[in-house]
C-alpha cells in the first residue's frame, strides 16, 4: 500500500505545502502571506533557545480552572498570562518575577514587514505569545481581546508541524472555514478580521526536520 492511500482526509488538506511566497485574502483584513517566514527561520530558532532558557514554556491556566493543552512562554515588553484570576498582559514574567526576555530584532523585523506586505503600516509591536503544539493539542475557538487597541493588526508565524487553523466569524456560531498552515507561513489579522473567533484543531502527530514533534505559533501583537 503506498503512503497516500492510508492518509486521512486531514493528511490530505496538508498535501501541497507552498514553497513559494504568496499571498491569499481569508476575508477583508486578513491575509496569508506564504512562506513569508522562512528567511528568518534560523534566525528565529537562535532566539528561541534564549527566550526558553529564561523564560521556559509552561501550562497555564484558564480562569476556570483548566490547564490549556498549548504550552506558552512570551517574549517582548508585555507578556499574554492566564490564571485563575483571568487573561492579561504583565511585564513580569509570573514563573520567575523577571521581565519577559526582550523582542528579538529578527521577530520584529518579521513582523512590520508582514503588516507592511499586508497593508499595515507602522506596525509597532511590543508582545509575542509563543505557542507550542504537540500531538493532539488544540486551541478552542476564541477572540482575542485583551489587547488595548483593536485598530492595530496581531501577526502570525506558523513553525513546524501543519495545523488546520479554524477561522470564524465574529458570533461565536457563526460557521468557521478551514485553513491549512505551514512551516513558515504568516497571516496578518487587521480590520475586520480583528475580533473573529478562532482556533487551532488538534495537532496531528508528525515529525518536522526543524521541530521535531511539534508546531510553534508566534503571535506579534501590539498589546499596550
Ligand atoms: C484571528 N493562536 O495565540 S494564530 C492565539 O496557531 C492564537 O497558535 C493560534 O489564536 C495558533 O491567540 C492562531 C492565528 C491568529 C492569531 C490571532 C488572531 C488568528 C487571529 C486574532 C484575531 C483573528
Ligand atoms: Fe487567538
Amino acid at each position: 500500500m503506498t503512503p497516500r492511500e492510508t492518509r486521512s482526509s486531514t493528511a490530505d488538506l496538508f498535501a501541497d505545502a507552498p514553497t513559494e511566497p504568496r499571498s491569499e485574502a481569508l476575508v477583508s483584513g486578513a491575509v496569508v502571506l506564504r512562506a513569508f517566514a522562512i528567511p528568518y527561520v534560523t534566525q528565529i530558532f537562535t532566539a528561541l533557545r534564549t527566550i526558553t532558557a529564561a523564560a521556559p514554556f509552561r501550562h497555564m491556566v484558564t480562569p476556570g480552572g483548566f490547564e490549556m493543552s498549548v504550552a506558552m512562554t512570551n517574549c517582548g515588553a508585555y507578556g499574554w498570562v492566564t490564571d485563575r484570576t483571568g487573561y492579561r498582559y504583565t511585564a513580569d514574567d509570573p514563573e520567575s518575577g523577571l521581565p519577559w526576555p526582550s523582542l528579538p530584532e529578527a521577530f520584529g523585523q518579521l513582523a512590520v514587514a508582514a503588516a507592511a506586505a499586508a497593508g499595515f503600516g507602522g506596525f509597532a509591536p511590543d508582545a509575542c505569545l509563543i505557542n507550542r503544539y504537540a500531538a493532539g493539542t488544540r486551541l478552542s475557538l476564541h477572540q482575542d481581546r485583551n489587547e488595548r487597541d483593536f485598530d492595530a493588526p496581531i501577526v502570525s508565524v506558523s513553525l513546524g508541524l501543519p495545523a488546520i487553523f479554524l477561522f470564524g466569524g465574529a458570533r461565536r456560531a457563526d460557521r468557521a472555514q478551514r485553513v491549512p498552515l505551514w512551516h513558515g507561513d504568516v497571516v496578518v489579522w487587521g480590520g475586520p478580521a480583528r475580533l473573529h473567533y478562532h482556533g487551532v484543531l488538534p495537532l496531528a502527530a508528525g515529525e518536522h526536520s526543524i521541530t521535531g514533534p511539534y508546531r510553534f505559533n508566534l503571535t506579534l501583537r501590539k498589546a499596550v
